[in-house]
């Protein structure tokens, strides 16, 4: 019998009540204040700018703070991405970061780690809230709010076009919560406009090469389209691409939106190819790792923080290039 199970019992014994059994069972695992930690920091992938720079400021931070950080990528595998989990847990980390690729796939290996008795933090993407909850079973969701993220798309789309266009719209990861929540944040804030037609969403995988096959297929049969809008940076680079090899003009024949503003994009919105971003910010690494000691201190976390994002327009696109990521 593990120590958790063998208190589980113990207070049972003591208070004859199931539902006490439940809380103890359901706790988040504590974290000892340490000076050093050995962090396990599971990554989704490292096929974009945005994941490259995210895990440098995560690796900086660490050597920064002289931690050891136990660093994995899954290569765009939800399954992999379990799988490192398991390996951390193996290897007795004292807290594991997760970035975690899908929805519900991860939830189970948060639900594993705090089994465990390894708290995890979430980052940048999060887990389904019905299959794992922030305080039960993982400490905290560090990153964007992504339908307000897309909902911001959505808005400025309404009243820069008058309530009129004609939509393709990229979409990321199937099952990821940015996909799910910047799809959600668009289509609520356009709802109601009856010249706002969405006349494709297709997955594009948050990546640039998809991205650009997905525009091509997409851009065949909808020709009359006047507006793409890509969940992130990387798809809006592959859909200019194939505009482009259809003989459109980004930015012009077809406005092109997006998310993450990292800098290729941001000069490409000061070139006029690109209309609108709205950043996502990847440099997580302080905050994560000052969440980390804040938990260890015992101080109370919220159940998300979520970090300010910026806009990147036709007018401010320059002035900022040098601060994208
Ligand atoms: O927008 C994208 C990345 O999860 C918020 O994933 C992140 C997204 C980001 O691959 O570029």
């Amino acid at each position: 019998m593990n120590h958790r199970r063998a208190l589980t019992f113990a207070l049972a014994a003591l208070t004859g009540t199931g539902l006490t059994v439940i809380a103890v069972a359901q706790g988040l695992p504590k974290l000892a204040k340490k000076s050093t930690y050995k962090v396990g920091f599971a990554q989704t992938e490292s096929n974009n700018p945005w994941r490259l720079a995210q895990t440098k400021s995560m690796q900086d931070e660490a050597r920064r703070l002289g931690y050891q950080l136990v660093y994995t990528d899954a290569g765009g595998s939800a399954a992999k991405q379990v799988s490192d989990v398991d390996s951390m847990i193996a290897q007795r980390v004292d807290a594991i970061f997760l970035a975690p690729r899908e929805e519900k796939p991860l939830a189970a290996a948060v639900k594993k780690a705090r089994a465990a008795g390894i708290p995890v933090i979430l980052l940048d993407r999060t887990v389904d809230a019905k299959l794992a909850k922030a305080g039960t079973d993982y400490v905290t969701f560090i990153g964007s709010d992504f339908i307000q993220e897309g909902r911001r798309v959505g808005e400025w789309l309404k009243k820069t076009t008058k309530g009129k266009a004609t939509i393709i719209q990229l979409l990321g990861t199937t099952g990821s919560s940015p996909a799910n929540d910047r799809r959600k944040g668009f289509e609520d804030a356009i709802r109601g406009q009856s010249g706002m037609k969405i006349v494709a969403s297709q997955d594009g995988d948050f990546s640039r090469d998809k991205g650009r096959q997905v525009m091509e297929t997409l851009l065949q049969a909808h020709p009359d389209v006047n507006v793409v809008y890509a969940h992130n940076d990387e798809m809006a680079i592959g859909a200019i691409a194939a505009l482009e090899a259809a003989g459109k003009k980004p930015g012009k024949d077809v406005m092109v939106l997006s998310i993450d503003g990292g800098r290729e994009a941001v000069k490409l919105v000061a070139d006029g190819k690109i209309n609108y971003i709205v950043e996502c910010n990847p440099k997580f690494g302080p905050k994560a790792f000052e969440t980390l000691k804040n938990y260890a201190a015992g101080k109370q976390i919220p159940a998300k923080i979520i970090n300010p994002d910026r806009e990147f327009t036709r007018e401010n696109a320059s002035r900022l290039l040098s601060s994208a990521f």
